[in-house]
């Protein structure tokens, strides 16, 4: 909710206010955010290390961009017989005053779909989006598929 909707809110008596809480996003900052862009046609992976200054903790549920179709939360699956594979997580918790990471072999956002073709150095919004509906958009820096991790 912007704050301008819910001073109007407010105003009007449809919240009480004892009743607000700051909403999780409010409380995480985001650093360290970078795409790894991978050749051809295969998906894009999104890093981003996520810092909760709250006393309650922040849940990351789904992702989305206007650049990208598809946002998925994954995590890398522990390497296995040589191969490399990964699941979608449901939900992400940054404990209260903790941190949560996505990074090259652990979470990351799988991204598909790019509506234009990137290039290292672009740009590219991401939203996140946490359990009470609160969103944080954050700005990932798109660098090539040989990037070692920056963080
Ligand atoms: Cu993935």
């Amino acid at each position: 909710m912007k704050w301008q909707s819910l001073l109007a809110s407010f105003a009007i008596g449809l919240i009480p206010a004892g009743a607000v809480h700051a909403a999780q996003a409010d409380h995480v900052t985001a650093s360290h955010a970078w795409i790894r862009l991978l050749p051809a046609k295969l998906p894009a992976a999104g890093y981003v290390t996520l810092q909760n200054a709250g006393s309650s903790a922040a849940t990351l549920v789904s992702a989305h961009s206007a650049v990208y179709a598809s946002v998925m939360l994954h995590e890398s699956d522990v390497e296995s017989g040589g191969m490399n594979g990964m699941h979608a997580v449901n939900q992400l918790a940054i404990s209260a005053t903790g941190k949560a990471m996505l990074a090259p072999a652990g979470y990351h956002l799988m991204l598909e779909q790019p509506d234009r073709v990137l290039k290292p150095g672009d740009k590219v919004e991401i939203t996140l989006d946490f359990a009470d509906r609160s969103h944080l958009p954050v700005q990932f820096a798109v660098r090539p598929a040989n990037t070692a991790d920056p963080n």
